[in-house]
């Protein structure tokens, strides 16, 4: 009788056994399903995120020029350009310049210090010619077409 309920309580232990080892297999496996579940929806705002970045150079790259002054003279000093484009003056010489239209006042800058830069979009057809007020020998002229 004692070998019995000896035998008895060992397979109880091992069923007990099987079943703990079980359940701890099934709780395993939902861990790993909540992660994967995670990981496509990082995807896609990741592919969210470069669609917006593609379209933002395409814009800001469009209708700006760019004259540099320097040693006393605009470079380019004559500059063709389509109506809407920015031109930005970069003064990269040593002393402060202005820009200046020689009639009207559609150019009238402040001063531009070295280092700072000064911009206009032109929007009106025509010719615009430009000096600096304070160096009157200095000057250029900015043609506007259609
Ligand atoms: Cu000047």
């Amino acid at each position: 009788m004692k070998k019995t309920f000896v035998i008895i309580v060992i397979l109880v232990v091992i069923i007990v056994g099987i079943y703990l080892v079980t359940s701890n297999n099934n709780s395993n496996v939902t861990p790993i399903d909540t992660s994967q579940t995670t990981a496509p929806v990082t995807q896609s705002q990741t592919t969210t995120t470069t669609t917006s970045t593609t379209v933002t150079p395409n814009t800001s790259t469009a209708a700006s020029v760019s004259v540099d002054i320097r040693n006393f003279s605009f470079s380019p000093a004559t500059l063709t350009i389509k109506s809407g484009t920015k031109v930005t003056w970069v003064n990269n010489d040593t002393v402060a310049h202005t820009i200046t239209s020689d009639s009207g006042n559609l150019l009238n800058s402040p001063i531009i210090s070295s280092g700072q830069s000064f911009d206009f979009t032109f929007t009106t057809v025509g010719s615009v010619s430009y000096h600096c007020a304070i160096h009157p020998s200095m000057k250029g002229t900015v043609t506007v077409e259609k």
